[in-house]
């Protein structure tokens, strides 16, 4: 299986009229900053230079969408996902064109889109059409080969690897890996839907995210090479295939049954079914170890479930229940379009093969539907459309605020060291077809008005009690009348040191945080989010751009680049912006070239009066739920009547760029615990030489800790044991410590089915601050001994001494993803300058991903177990981060004694102060969170890996 990687780089996609906006943008603005505002970007045509295409009002209508499929229509038959490989991706037809993909669903991207009623099942067969995977990956304590100290080379820790039998080819792996393997494995996860997690009882495949579809070429490879040390587990006695109990080759049947939702309450009360809540939801690979890769190459497609809400939609707008949804019906010229977003879209998509033209290296790009060129929707002045849209980012950049802008913009890409940032230029001059940047207030200033319908594929709810119903949102109103600090004037003199001003001024208090991240009409989508959006068409005819753009709050990222800027001042990482599509407002006409009547105007917000009833289902989960009361099955067990089932868990660790440097020198705890570690682990031998530590090279004897190959992210199952264990200072083990995922972990969270709990989500996840100016003994790379401060501190020492202090672990907001059951979100708190949480959610909503703010931020649900019991997930969004591990199983179980959540006397509720709801769910301090981050379980390693395996503590000074 040959994948020709010299293609890659000139995959197609990007090119417009005349030279391509890449060769464009390479000509023009590498290595610039931020573009003075001043500045001008012309077309140019005249002097035969580059050009940005100027929509004309004239274009036809180029949207695009994938092919439907609706399992009504075809009774009895599955619907066929052939996951295939690219032999020569350039060529390559996807929707869009998009370029060089590796792997896709039928060879296009994005997949089908499926809709279907919420009583019907979804029959699919998915099989494995990829040929050999060539990855071989490090198991065990190794370091990142990218950042190694002077005097270790990558390929000595490979070696040490290898001779230990810990390189291991990818065949023969399974999903007790974590970190980055298994490329051309696959299995699909319906995400959103509320179903049957594991298999249906007839055997066939449910949302069964442990399964391992492997495919044919891997399966013979084990049979030939079971002597392989990877194969080690296929010669043991008791196995009797070539097969793990998870595994299954070349294909797998799945029926998601999705009608029947809360049988247990229809039954209890003579009910008849009821069906699933239409909404918004998606399908995509996930598949432990290379679900970032392959969800980023555009294995991904829109699952609609369709139902009351949108038939009481369509027969107000159509005057009919059922019309085509992809075709303008009725008065208001309606339709619905599917909106899929993506930030990165990875051509290449074999990091751990053996040689680097296998691995990623290739071009990358956004891409809205699969085109990585925005295409044009043409709109008569007020029709109204819906548009789902859903943000299939995978990475940590991909957080984005949905809106729609008036005039045409444009993005300009430059170079800002290795990475890429984007402008937004607007289109000020059409007759010469000028294009002028645009600061960010400027920006906002030219939003258009959208209503909100549904967030995460559930419609919103408001109200209590009895008074339960669905709503819209008219998001003009969506904290209205505030300015976003970010938006505030830059000073052309020092833009850099004004747009840090303006970020540091985010966190200044509370009104300040809610008015960074709470905007009005536009909608903000961590990677997974879906949003639905009414948009109505204005009455001024034109041009109308729809965006994506980049949030800069997400991750410290955008902070550290500026507070770099400094120093080198063209360094600045911009956001990065998404054009999604142009939208051409116009009166129309009919075939004979005559105006067509005006659509009449019509009050978007009227809709909320034809909504339909709120299925119990849906309904708000009070605190009375969340209590256990007499007559439950747990009701009985000693000490839970009248206790609230609680739990807290927690998101934790960096990734290995930022890692903290740590080493034997000093006179901290923590150096003389790390020097005990290493002269206990010499004293047998030195087995982990190379592998998580080295000696410093000019300083025999003394030694550094290593970033891990995998990202430190892992999840606690618990906060209740919230301490080290003292008695140990060698391997300290507590359900406290971040966890790898482990498809059988003994500490997994288990639920009752059919009760509610209340959940608190920590991101313990820190900022770490450092001087850069000192190189310490021990450097290794930009590592530095970071302290954890306060965002205050931090940027009062960078302020003091901007030429050396930097936030320089950089720390990210984790979306914490659950599968099968919504969350009622009640806050979603973000830390202020001096740590104090702000709750930036204005009311309660369902959502199945929810940001979870760095540096100790936390988010508050409650959720609902009902229908199925069985193990099923909660992760990171970011996919890399559950790749690497942030990933945890959960259970729902059947029986009161096996629930092991935790009985509190009060809950949270959302308009609780943040110290209120502190101390139901006591939070750590930057000290104890830096322990956190530093301190990981890994039970892939046979011996139950504990990452650093020395008690650790924050640095102070
Ligand atoms: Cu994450």
């Amino acid at each position: 299986m040959a994948h020709k990687m010299g293609d890659a780089g000139n995959g197609g996609g990007d090119s417009h009229a005349g030279l391509s906006r890449r060769s464009f943008l390479r000509n023009t603005v590498v290595g610039a900053a931020a573009l003075p505002l001043a500045t001008t970007v012309t077309t140019a045509r005249a002097q035969g230079g580059p050009t940005i295409p100027v929509v004309s009002t004239d274009a036809s209508e180029t949207w695009a969408e994938p092919w439907v499929w609706r399992p009504g229509d075809w009774p009895g038959q599955q619907l066929a996902m052939n996951v295939v490989e690219n032999e020569n991706p350039a060529a390559i037809v996807g929707l869009g064109n998009p370029g060089d993909i590796l792997f896709s669903y039928n060879g296009a991207t994005p997949g089908p889109t499926i809709r279907m009623k919420g009583d019907e099942t979804l029959a699919l067969r998915l099989r494995n059409m990829l040929g050999r995977d060539f990855g071989k990956t490090v198991v065990g304590p190794y370091p990142d080969p990218g950042a190694l100290p002077d005097g270790v080379s990558a390929d000595d820790v490979m070696a040490k690897a290898e001779q230990r039998g810990q390189l291991r080819e990818d065949f023969c792996l399974g999903e007790h890996t974590n970190g980055v393997h298994s490329a051309r494995d696959t299995n699909i996860h319906t995400h959103g839907l509320h179903v049957r997690p594991g298999r249906n009882p007839d055997g066939t495949h449910s949302d069964n995210v442990i399964l391992r579809v492997i495919n044919q070429a891997d399966y013979n490879e084990r049979q030939a090479q079971i002597d392989s040390p990877s194969c080690a587990w296929l010669r043991e006695p008791e196995q009797t295939s070539f097969l793990r109990d998870d595994e299954q080759t070349g294909y797998a049947d799945y029926e998601f049954r999705i009608g029947d939702v809360q049988s247990d309450m229809h039954a209890a009360i003579g009910a008849s079914p009821q069906p699933h809540p239409p909404g918004t939801h998606w399908y995509h690979p996930h598949i432990h170890g290379a679900t970032h890769n392959q969800v980023s190459s555009g294995m991904a497609g829109f699952l609609i479930i369709e139902g009351d809400v949108d038939e009481a939609i369509n027969q107000e707008l159509t005057g009919t229940r059922n019309p085509d949804p992809q075709r303008k019906t009725g008065t208001y010229d309606y339709i619905e379009r599917l909106m899929l977003v993506q930030r990165v879209f990875v051509t290449t998509v074999d990091p751990d093969a053996e040689t680097q033209e296998l691995k990623s290296g290739g071009q990358s790009s956004q891409a809205v539907n699969g085109a990585s060129t925005p295409r044009t929707i043409r709109m008569r002045p007020g029709a109204i459309e819906r548009w789902r849209v859903l943000n299939g980012s995978v990475d940590g950049r991909g957080f984005k605020r949905f809106m729609v802008l008036k005039g045409q913009f444009d993005t300009l890409t430059s170079q800002s060291g290795n990475r890429p940032s984007t402008q937004l230029v607007k289109l000020t001059d059409p007759s010469n077809g000028t294009f002028t940047p645009v600061s960010r207030a400027e920006v906002s200033a030219d939003k258009q008005q959208l209503y909100q319908l549904a967030f995460d594929g559930v419609t919103l709810v408001e109200g209590e009690g009895d008074d339960v119903r669905y709503t819209i949102k008219d998001l003009a109103q969506q904290n209205a009348g505030t300015t976003n600090p970010l938006d505030w004037p830059i000073d052309p003199d020092a833009p850099n040191q004004s747009m840090l001003a303006n970020f540091e001024a985010c966190y200044a208090d509370a009104a300040s945080v809610v008015n960074c991240y709470v905007r009005p009409n536009e909608v903000y989508l961590a990677p997974g989010n879906r949003s639905d959006v009414f948009f109505q068409a204005p009455r001024e005819p034109g041009v109308y751009t729809v965006v994506t753009r980049g949030v800069v709050v997400h991750a410290d990222n955008y902070q550290n680049g500026l507070q770099n800027a400094y120093t080198a001042p063209n360094l600045s990482p911009g956001p990065e912006d998404i054009i999604v599509a142009y939208v051409i407002v116009e009166e129309g006409t009919d075939s004979g070239g005559n105006a067509v009547p005006s659509i009449p105007d019509f009050d978007v917000m009227s809709l909320v009066s034809v909504l339909p009833p709120v299925p119990p289902y849906l309904y708000p989960v009070t605190a009375d739920e969340v209590r256990v009361k007499e007559g439950d099955p747990d009701g009985g067990i000693a000490d839970r009547l009248g206790q609230y089932r609680t739990r807290s868990i927690a998101y934790s660790g960096w990734g290995a760029a930022d890692f903290p440097l740590v080493t034997t020198l000093g006179d901290d705890e923590t150096s003389a615990n790390f020097k005990a570690f290493v002269e206990a682990d010499q004293a047998n031998g030195g087995e982990l030489e190379l592998l998580r530590y080295a000696e410093i090279s000019d300083s025999p004897g003394e030694y550094v800790l290593l970033s891990p190959n995998i990202r430190t992210m892992a999840i606690s199952t618990s906060m209740t044991d919230a301490v080290f264990d003292d008695s140990d200072p060698m391997f300290p083990i507590s359900a406290a410590m971040g966890r790898k995922f482990n498809p059988t972990d003994p500490l997994r969270p288990r639920m009752l089915e059919s009760t509610a709990e209340e959940w608190a989500v920590y991101n313990y996840s820190i900022s770490l601050w450092a001087d850069t100016s000192a190189t310490p003994a021990g450097q290794s790379g930009g590592h530095y001994p970071g302290l954890p401060l306060t965002r205050a501190e931090g940027q009062a020492r960078f302020a003091a001494d901007p030429s050396n202090w930097r936030l320089q672990t950089k720390a990210v907001d984790h979306p914490f993803h659950i599968h099968q059951n919504p969350c009622w979100v009640m806050r979603i708190e973000v830390p202020d300058a001096n740590g104090n949480l702000v709750n930036i959610l204005d009311k309660p909503r369902w959502q199945d991903v929810i940001m979870v703010p760095r540096n100790g931020g936390r988010i508050v649900f409650r959720s609902r177990f009902p229908d199925y019991v069985g193990t099923y997930v909660n992760h990171c969004h970011i996919l890399l981060h559950e790749d690497n591990g942030m990933m945890q199983v959960i259970e729902a179980v059947p029986f009161a004694d096996q629930a092991n959540y935790e009985p509190k006397g009060g809950v949270a509720s959302a308009d609780a102060s943040a110290e209120d709801v502190s101390a139901v769910y006591p939070r750590f301090d930057q000290a104890r969170a830096w322990q956190q981050s530093m301190t990981f379980v890994d039970p892939n390693h046979s011996t139950g890996q504990t990452y650093p395996g020395f008690r650790v503590f924050a640095p102070t000074g």
